[in-house]
């Protein structure tokens, strides 16, 4: 179904902005497990997360779901009855795919919505567990505040929010030590200097990353009690919120 990532292996002469068109969805997979640090055991992680957290007659909502990995390990987690997972992006392209994607290694009852929609406009209730895994970072800066503050509305008490993003630092020497680990990372996994440079120069202004104080900042503002890193790789993270403290025995 999936080929390997070979894009932007060839000289592009003119760098175009980055879009989720077809032609990346076909090798989305293996872009994403060769480009994203620790991508693979951040995904082993949300199915251990939603195996605690997910509540009874509750939805679960994964934003920015890609071809649905997110969705899928979720839903091989989850033991409660009567919840629902509703999968949202707006790369048509990508909701195509994840919704044959889902068909194919769906291996329970919990049901899978899937929309092709904008997650600015989606309205979240009652969850009980909310993924963001690399979305934020591609949303206009002024439009993520309200999109977190959102996600707290809809959350249930004892509701999370998992955050996933790439993170930029405003320290120079940091930020180049990191961008650099972070590209030997990706020549270690098969892409050229040439694939690299072309992904960065197609990246440059669509995907907009925040330091990791903005975000701190951000879910501070939007009312998250308890909230820290649970996952960092070089420069991608992920964070952990709770709406409302920890109970004993539901965790
Ligand atoms: C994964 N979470 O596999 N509304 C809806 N979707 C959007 C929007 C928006 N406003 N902006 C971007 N997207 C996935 C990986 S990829 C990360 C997420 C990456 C979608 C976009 O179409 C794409 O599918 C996804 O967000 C980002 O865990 O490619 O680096």
């Amino acid at each position: 179904m999936f080929k390997r990532d070979t894009l932007l292996s060839e000289f592009i002469p003119e760098c175009k902005d980055w879009v989720f068109n077809k032609q990346v969805v076909e090798v989305f997979p293996d872009m994403i497990q060769r480009s994203i640090p620790g991508y693979n055991h951040l995904i082993f992680m949300i199915g251990v997360l939603a195996k605690y957290c997910v509540q009874e007659k509750s939805q679960v909502y994964d934003l920015g779901c890609s071809v649905g990995t997110v969705s899928i390990e979720i839903q091989k987690n989850i033991t409660v009855k009567s919840c629902k997972i509703i999968a949202i992006d707006n790369s048509p392209a990508m909701v195509e795919c994840c919704r044959s994607y889902i068909k194919q290694h769906s291996n329970s009852d919990v049901l899978v919505e899937i929309y092709e929609n904008d997650i600015r406009k989606v309205s979240i209730q009652n969850a009980s567990l909310v993924v963001l895994n690399f979305t934020l970072q591609f949303l206009h800066p002024d439009d993520r505040q309200e999109l977190i503050n959102n996600i707290w509305k809809g959350l249930n008490p004892q509701g999370v929010l998992v955050l996933s993003e790439k993170f930029h630092y405003v320290d120079k020497d940091l930020n180049t030590l990191l961008t650099n680990m972070h590209d030997n990372f990706k020549r270690d996994n098969g892409y050229s200097d040439l694939e690299i440079h072309q992904k960065r120069c197609m990246l440059e202004k669509v995907m907009l990353t925040d330091t990791f104080e903005t975000h701190v900042q951000r879910i501070q503002n939007s009312g998250f009690q308890n909230y820290g890193l649970w996952f960092q790789h070089f420069n991608f993270g992920s964070f952990i919120a709770l709406k409302k403290g920890y109970t004993s025995g539901f965790f």
